[in-house]
């Protein structure tokens, strides 16, 4: 009986490992993200985001983000969020469009944010996508929930 628990539990560990919960992305000076697709676990209780800048340039000239949505929302998330301007991450407040988006960060600079899995349902057209002026129509990858 033991032993049936511990194999129950190990392959609860091995199942857990599986579903990935992590958005991890670099950007760099090209206006690029390492990465054109991820898959998060529809299952996930809280989807973190991770965003390092590993380019040079400031954050005035070559800031990026990464905003959350659907995908047919890219282009007019951004073009509120460039009305809202630099102070307001390139995101217009409270939209309700913006499932997440971290704060614009510059060359060197890292930064995070969280939101509740919940908040995507599988097999829906998502993306991940930098809204500074001009970036979110190539900067952007698709976000696959399942
Ligand atoms: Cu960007």
């Amino acid at each position: 009986m033991k032993n049936l628990i511990c194999l129950a539990l190990l392959g609860f560990a091995f199942t857990a490992q599986a579903e990935n919960c992590v958005i991890d992305l670099k950007a760099d000076d090209q206006m690029k993200f390492d990465q054109t697709e991820i898959t998060v676990a529809a299952s996930c209780k809280t989807v973190q985001i991770k965003l390092a800048h590993i380019g040079k340039l400031p954050v005035t000239a070559m800031g990026h983000n990464v905003v959350i949505a659907l995908t047919t929302d890219i282009q007019p998330i951004s073009m509120d969020g460039q009305k809202a301007g630099a102070a307001a991450n390139y995101v217009a407040a409270d939209d309700k469009r913006v499932i997440a988006h971290t704060s614009v960060i510059g060359g060197g600079a890292t930064t995070t944010a969280s939101f509740p899995g919940s908040a995507l349902k599988a097999g829906t057209d998502y993306s991940f996508f930098c809204s500074f002026p001009g970036h979110w129509a190539i900067m952007k990858g698709k976000l696959t929930v399942k």
